[in-house]
Parts: C-alpha cells; structure tokens; sequence
C-alpha cells in the first residue's frame, strides 16, 4: 500500500517529522510517501495562510500518480475537500481523524493547538464534522508553529502546561494535539500526563490504510464529484481541471 502524506506548508524540516510519523504508525508493507508544496507560507497560522496553500496541494496529488490513499497533514485539513474532489482514493485530514478516534476512547477531549488565531478553524471544522459536543475545550498554547521546529524554544513546556490545564479545568479525558508539527511529542506527552494524547498524524494513517484496504474510495456523487472541466485564466491554468 501507497499513501501520500502533504505538509501543506512549505517547511521541509516538518514535513520529514511528518514521514517520520507516519511511517512510525503505518504497517510495514505501508510505503509512506511525505511531501510538501514548494511554493506557499512556511507555516499555517490561520485563515489567510490557509487561502495560499490549497493549489499546492492538489498539485502535490497530481505529481504523485497513482496512490491507495492520501493524508493532509494540517491540523486544519486545509483543502480536504478540495482535495477529495480530485481524488478518487480516501483522502484523510488529520484533525478529523483525530477527533474521530479521541471519540472512541474518551467521553470528551479537548485541542491544544499552537496560536489563538488558529483556534476558530479548529472549531468550526467540530461542528461541521458534528462533534463539538465530545470537545470540551479548543486550547491555544502559545507556541508558533516553527518553534516546534526549534529544539531550543519552549514549545514542549509550553504544550505540555496546557495539556495540565486541559485535564484539571476542562475534564478532559482524553488529549488531541493540534498541530501537526507536534506529531513527535504524543508519547511522551501522555505518559507525563496520564491520559491519551492522540497525534493527528498518526491517526489519520491508520485511518487511511483502513478504508483503502477496504477498498473504500472517495464518493463522486454530490460535493465530492470531479470537478467541470473548465480553462482557468493566468496563474491557475495548470490547474485547469479535465483539461481545460
Ligand atoms: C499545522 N499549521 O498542522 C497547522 C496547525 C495550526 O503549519 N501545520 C501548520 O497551528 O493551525
């Protein structure tokens, strides 16, 4: 089995923490493929970054052929659907898949993320996918998302304070990490605090390699269908669906 793995954003150092990840939670005949955009913001943080990374993903699925399933590995799953409307294999985000499986092991969890600014997104995709009611709480902890690029920053400190406030105000009974860039941290994270901490990558691996193995494919009747063919104008041409 093939699955393509997209950093949305144009950080190399985390896309290979990501391939990592990945490949740490797939099965060994699982060949993970992880890659990143070469164009775009070097970190998502919020809506506007979010606008400029959706292109670059679909053209990361179109360089990379023929695949049993793809994963977006933003916390936001930025551009799933999009994504889902070129593909035929799963495509899997991993903030979904994460909500999905906390759902399973705990009553009610709760997000740390990195920046507030990231928050709303998180939420707004709780209650698109209807379960706002099993999150206690969508925490930021302060840390920007190429801090967990520096060895020497915080971030872990700061992450793991607010997985201490999580459980003791919130209830939570189950942790889910916000962020993507924090994928190396899950373990360690829930032995210090005594309750799952789920990855989202991880999750959404593990996810994807149950519906393709199932031979479940993305459905193409209603908003999922490929798109009309049409020309683009300028820039976007290349991505001229059905040819254009
Ligand atoms: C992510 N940003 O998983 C999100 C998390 C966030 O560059 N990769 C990013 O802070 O929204």
């Amino acid at each position: 089995m093939r699955i393509l793995v997209i950093n949305p954003n144009t950080t190399t150092s985390m896309t290979d923490k990501i391939g990592r990840a990945a490949q740490a939670a797939a099965s060994p005949a699982t060949q993970i493929v992880a890659v990143n955009p070469k164009d775009g913001p070097p970190s998502i943080e919020g809506y506007f970054d979010e606008a400029f990374v959706v292109p670059g993903i679909i053209a990361e699925m179109a360089r990379a052929g023929a695949v049993d399933a793809y994963v977006i590995a933003c916390f936001d799953d930025t551009g799933l659907d999009a994504a889902r409307c070129a593909a035929e294999a799963p495509v899997i985000g991993i903030g979904e898949a994460a909500f999905h499986l906390a759902t399973l092991i705990a009553g009610k969890f709760s997000v740390v993320t990195t920046l507030a600014r990231s928050v709303p997104a998180i939420e707004h995709n709780l209650s698109k996918y209807g379960l706002a009611s099993r999150c206690a709480k969508v925490r930021a902890s302060d840390v920007a998302v190429l801090d967990l690029e520096s060895p020497g920053s915080d971030a872990r400190r700061k992450v793991s304070a607010e997985i201490a406030r999580a459980v003791r105000e919130d209830g939570a009974e189950a942790i889910v990490l916000g962020c993507a860039g924090m994928a190396d941290l899950a373990h360690a994270l829930s032995l210090e605090h005594g309750v799952p901490v789920l990855d989202g990558v991880a999750c959404a691996v593990k996810l994807a390699e149950a519906t393709a193995a199932l031979g479940l494919r993305t459905s193409k009747k209603g908003g999922y269908a490929f798109p009309l063919a049409k020309r683009f104008a300028g820039h976007y041409a290349p991505w001229s669906p059905g040819g254009g």
